[in-house]
């Protein structure tokens, strides 16, 4: 599927398998595969103390723990929600017969609009699922004092976020809850993978019950729960990942650092503006391409593919525009029009640790358009 030449916008980091040796030879020895066991459990208490957050509960994927969540907190009705994302934020919504509801982004964040939230409230709104785009903090406090005023719930997709951090806390901290990916092209990755956060042992337990078939034990089954669980060879990695994640993000961040100089000398390629209080993951490099640059989006992206340079347009299409939600009346273009310009002027860079500077020239080489 790959070729050793291209570039893409992501390779997994992955530890020297030796380091994995050792849990491979206690999961064959134990021949406890998954439901709870030891490494799941392990990997859960270390993540929690790594986050600095107070509950971790595991799933196979974050998009899984998406639909749990909103199950957990027994959502319905409406949920204010963004289109600038991947399809699993609202997908979610859908698999539990919640309407999304779309709001505009804030042109600095990226993120829902909180200015915009009050607006689309309506009695059968429920909460609000806002989204930390490319690890940044959506405005958390913003979103607070809607949700306060309201009653709604608050429930973070927090796909990217892993290792940001937002005023000294884990940017998962925020909300009621918040989903974590461990997938693949994630800064952390499990192979698949991701994690609900949660506050209170009440709601962990809630949570766990929902991602085994709602069972609390042998013979209660307390809710219609779904087989969410993470099994103990993606948690036995997760912990082995966890030695790395530092040294993953430091390099992350030298390779930001070196885009940045770049694109600084390059008339109408955009990039974002550091937030305040914010220690970013650097787990997405975007570019904006805007008037002042020779080429459209487009033309750029293709010139980088011709180059055997794969970026991605994330989030291009938006969500709203996607068959299964452009209906209805918040879709309209009209009523997103941030979103859509962003959308159309994005494409993610190449990032990830093992990206070497001469691939990363070659990539700025050709925005530069040598
Ligand atoms: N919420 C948000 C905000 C998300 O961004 C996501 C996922 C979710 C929720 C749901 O999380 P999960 O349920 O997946 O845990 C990718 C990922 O599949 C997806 O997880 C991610 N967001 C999204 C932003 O990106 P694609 O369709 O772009 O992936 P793909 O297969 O085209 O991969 C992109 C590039 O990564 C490839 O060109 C090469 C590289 N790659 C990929 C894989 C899978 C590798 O080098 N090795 C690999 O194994 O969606």
């Amino acid at each position: 599927m790959s070729n050793e030449n291209n570039i893409y916008v992501t390779r997994p980091f992955l530890p020297p398998l030796g380091e994995l040796m050792p849990s491979l030879e206690r999961i064959w020895k134990s021949r406890d595969l998954t439901n709870g066991a030891m490494f799941h459990q392990e990997f859960e208490r270390a993540l929690a103390l790594y986050l600095g957050v107070p509950y971790v509960s595991l799933f196979a994927n974050a998009t899984l723990a998406l639909v749990t969540a909103l199950q957990c907190l027994r959502i319905s009705g409406e949920v204010i929600t963004t289109p600038y994302s991947f399809v699993a934020t609202a997908h979610s919504l859908l698999w539990n017969g919640i309407e999304p509801v779309f709001v505009d982004i804030d042109p600095k964040t990226l993120a829902l609009d909180a200015s915009r939230v009050e607006a689309a409230i309506t009695p059968r709104t429920t909460a609000i699922m806002p989204v930390h785009v490319y690890g940044r903090p959506a405005d958390v406090e913003g979103m607070q004092r809607v949700a306060d005023n309201y009653g709604l719930k608050i429930i973070y997709d927090a796909a990217h976020t892993f290792g940001a951090r937002y005023r000294g806390e884990s940017l998962a901290t925020f909300g009621d809850l918040s989903v974590l990916s461990f997938h693949a092209t994630k800064v952390f990755n499990t192979f698949e993978g991701g994690a609900i956060v949660c506050h209170d042992a009440q709601t962990k337990q809630r949570i766990d019950f929902l991602k085994n078939f709602g069972f609390a034990d042998e013979v209660t089954v307390v809710a219609s729960g779904i087989n969410g669980k993470m099994n103990e060879f993606q948690a036995a990695l997760g912990l082995v990942q966890l030695q790395h994640i530092g040294d993953c993000i430091a390099k992350r961040a030298v390779i930001a650092a070196r885009y940045d100089e770049a694109f600084s000398k390059i008339d109408g390629i955009g990039v974002l503006e550091m937030l305040p209080d914010y220690v970013p993951n650097y787990s997405y490099y975007p570019i904006f391409v805007d008037a002042g640059y020779p080429l459209v989006r487009d033309a750029l992206y293709s010139r980088l593919r011709e180059a055997g340079i794969f970026g991605r347009r994330y989030f291009y299409p938006l969500i709203s525009d996607f068959p299964m939600y452009r209906g209805r009346p918040s879709a309209a273009k009209n009523t997103l029009s941030v979103a859509h310009r962003v959308a159309n002027a994005v494409i993610c860079l190449p990032i990830y640790p093992e990206l070497s500077s001469t691939d990363q020239q070659r990539v700025v080489r050709i925005v530069r358009g040598d």
